[in-house]
């Protein structure tokens, strides 16, 4: 079974979510998906509209993962890698390069980003204030 794994905050899901996520299962058979503990999000400077426990609750209910994980912090990866006997680590190209480290443990695949939405924009559209 080849094991694919990304990461993400995954706040207020939208198709460019859905577009990696539907990508990411395409290139194996089993999807984990690791997302983003509110405390990990504060360290990105990021504060998600829904919690964590809000977050992973929708992200179970999309069919194309299968798994869902904690995010805690930037160093875990290998070890989730190892521990999920992970096949194809997945990105949006918006982080090209960043985890080429995970290259000595597994595939290494940079997906285009989904362009014209994000978390960010629904929000500055709903008049909220920018999260940054
Ligand atoms: N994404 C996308 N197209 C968009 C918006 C997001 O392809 N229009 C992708 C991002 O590239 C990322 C995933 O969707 O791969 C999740 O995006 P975010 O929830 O914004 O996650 P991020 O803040 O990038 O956190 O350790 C990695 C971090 O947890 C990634």
């Amino acid at each position: 079974m080849k094991k694919v794994i990304t990461y993400g905050t995954f706040d207020l899901i939208h198709r460019g979510h859905i577009n990696i996520l539907k990508r990411a299962k395409e290139l194996g058979d089993h999807l984990t998906v690791a997302i983003s503990s509110d405390e990990f999000n504060a360290g990105k400077g990021k504060k998600a509209y829904h919690d964590f426990e809000h977050r992973k609750l929708i992200l179970e209910a999309i069919r194309y993962v299968d798994e869902v994980i904690p995010e805690h912090n930037w160093e875990q990866k290998i070890k989730d890698v190892q521990e999920h006997d992970i096949d194809v680590f997945v990105m949006g190209d918006d982080w090209e390069g960043k985890f080429d480290f995970l290259k000595d443990y597994c595939d290494v695949v940079y997906l285009p980003r989904t362009v014209g939405i994000s978390t960010t924009k629904i929000k500055e559209d709903l008049g909220t204030v920018k999260d940054g």
